[in-house]
């Protein structure tokens, strides 16, 4: 398998962290977002969203999107399990994942601070505040469905694909200054998965395309 993907995109590092959990080898080939690789009619070719990552299959399958990306992983390597559980446990890990990857992240993207910024006339605070709502109504949404399902990890005492998406979007939330701080159950299922080596080995400062400082 080949990974198409940038350290520090989080939809990159779910995906890592699920590798990482399943135990599976993979080649990597980055596609540097500030240099807008993404855009590029190669990458587009492999996704059409140009957006990271893509996965290259085995069998020649190139597949998009990191949720999609983590199904398939678990449909073709299923033990360990990131979607663990009787069918309410795998729900509720399914939508603490999609309310991160479809309702918080996308807020957040790149592209998207760029277009406020560029298009939409905001300086600095009105990112700040924008980040601060919208993908922080999505986090005070996942903080509530931790206090119904959270143990160890996100849902129960094993890490699914929930902490998949949980940690890299408690690590974007750092690096642009979304206030976590009353998020007490996201934040300990955050600090217990830094503990884990999967989650360690996928950590964006371990990527061979981060930057030495
Ligand atoms: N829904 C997509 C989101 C992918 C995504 O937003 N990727 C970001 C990095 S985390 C990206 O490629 N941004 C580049 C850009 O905005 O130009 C997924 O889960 O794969």
């Amino acid at each position: 398998m080949k990974l198409f993907g940038y350290w520090r995109s989080s939809a990159t590092y779910r995906v890592r962290i699920a590798l990482a959990l399943k135990g599976l080898d993979y080649d990597y080939a980055p596609v540097n977002l500030l240099k807008g690789e993404q855009k590029t009619d190669a990458y587009r070719a492999k996704n059409p969203t140009g957006l990271v990552p893509t996965l290259a299959t085995n069998d020649g399958a190139m597949l998009n999107q990191s949720l999609a990306i983590m199904e398939y992983l678990e449909e073709v390597h299923p033990s360990p399990s990131i979607v663990p559980g009787n069918a309410a446990a795998k729900a509720n890990i399914r939508a603490i994942a999609a309310t991160i990857a479809c309702e918080a992240q996308p807020l957040m993207n790149l592209r998207i601070q760029q277009y406020l910024k560029n298009e939409g006339g905001f300086d600095d605070d009105a990112v700040s505040a924008w980040l601060n709502t919208w993908p922080a109504n999505a986090m005070s949404a996942v903080e509530e469905m931790l206090s119904r399902s959270a143990g160890d990890f996100c849902v129960g005492d094993t890490p699914s694909m929930a902490d998949c998406c949980l940690v890299p979007q408690m690590f974007a939330a750092e690096r642009f200054g979304i206030d976590t701080s009353s998020f007490s159950k996201m934040n300990a299922v955050y600090e217990r998965c830094q503990q884990h080596p999967a989650f360690e080995k996928a950590h964006p400062l371990n990527q061979p395309d981060a930057p030495e400082q």
